[in-house]
């Protein structure tokens, strides 16, 4: 875990596939994490990008921050596109039309909006049919693109534009939808979450999902400063907090096995993480009391799949 902690621009490959001059707000986590993607998976890939913050700040015409093959594509089908990638590709290698020991990735990604609201039916279909592709969330746990609304993604207190918080609301009063276990639940061979602020974890995780044989999953917790009303220069530091504090635990399930891949010996109080943040800054003790219970009870629940997984 220790080696994981430590990060120097050098110890990470040098290609970038993703360019600089996109248009992403300052300390957006997101777009780092992206750049960590790109920089593993080389320039061998194809990307089915649903529209969202990501599309909007890597390709505002006539400019594109991609250097690889990329596809805009609607809110709701990226991994439906992506499908059609890859399916058509095996279908040019079988005609010879195409190198067939060429390994080309494919790629879909989306917000959360795009993953576990609108575009899940089109996620789900594409991990049952089994398409050898990876799928990539950012979740920064709200509609960010178009003002901050909440989804099934933003966290149970958060303020957002369509759930604000005031005398008559806490906010968001649902809690957050797993949607990784969502995943896990379709059988496939690989499913994990990860951080941008653990970068050699979440690009282990990347390598272990491009090489997987048939659909994988990673839910990237992606720190959005904008809409979680946090100073810029916190984004990696709070992505950190989520992990300390157990609320976005960081693990892997590779062909239905559960694995902690960054673990703490001692956790620090869930309100080290929501009180930086001014998306939860009507939150009462009472109310921090109560997600602090819930962080716990998910968590030990995941530790009984890890148990269970190493037998
Ligand atoms: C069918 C449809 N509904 C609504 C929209 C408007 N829209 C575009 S991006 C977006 C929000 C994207 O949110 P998310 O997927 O969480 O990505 P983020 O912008 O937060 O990165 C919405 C509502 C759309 N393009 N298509
Ligand atoms: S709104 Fe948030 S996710 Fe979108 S570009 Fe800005 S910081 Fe990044």
């Amino acid at each position: 875990m220790d080696a994981l902690n430590v990060y120097a621009a050098k110890m990470a490959p040098q290609q970038e596939s993703l360019a600089n001059g996109h248009r992403a707000c300052q300390g957006c986590a997101e777009l780092l994490a992206v750049r960590l993607v790109a920089k593993t998976l080389g320039q061998d890939f194809i990307i089915a990008n649903a529209t969202g913050c990501l599309e909007i700040v890597t390709s505002s015409y006539p400019h594109s921050a991609w250097k690889v093959p990329w596809i805009h594509v609607a809110f709701e089908n990226a991994a439906a596109v992506a499908s059609g990638v890859e399916a058509g590709i095996k279908i040019l290698k079988k005609k010879g039309k195409y190198p067939v020991d060429r390994e080309i990735k494919i790629i879909a990604q989306a917000g959360d909006g795009g993953t576990v609201d609108i575009g899940l039916q089109a996620l789900s279909g594409a991990l049952e049919r089994g398409h050898d592709f990876m799928y990539l969330c950012y979740d920064n746990e709200a509609y960010m693109n178009t003002g901050i609304q909440r989804s099934s993604s933003t966290p149970y207190g958060a303020s957002t534009t369509t759930s604000p918080s005031g005398s008559e609301s806490i906010g968001q009063v649902t809690m957050k939808k797993n949607v990784v276990e969502i995943a896990v639940a379709h059988d496939i061979p690989y499913v994990a979450t990860a951080s941008p602020s653990y970068p050699f974890d979440l690009m282990e995780k990347v390598r272990k999902g491009a090489e997987a044989k048939g659909p994988a999953y990673i839910h990237v917790l992606a720190p959005c400063p904008t809409g979680w009303r946090l100073a810029p220069n916190l984004a990696l530091s709070i992505g950190r907090l989520a992990v300390q504090t157990k609320v976005f635990p960081l693990y892997e399930v590779v062909n239905g096995q559960y694995r902690m891949t960054v673990s703490y010996k001692n956790h620090r109080p869930v309100a080290d993480y929501l009180k930086p943040q001014g998306r939860f800054r009507h939150l009462k003790e009472a109310d921090i009391a109560f997600i602090q219970q819930h962080v716990d009870s998910s968590y030990d629940r995941l530790l009984k799949k890890i148990e269970m997984s190493e037998g």
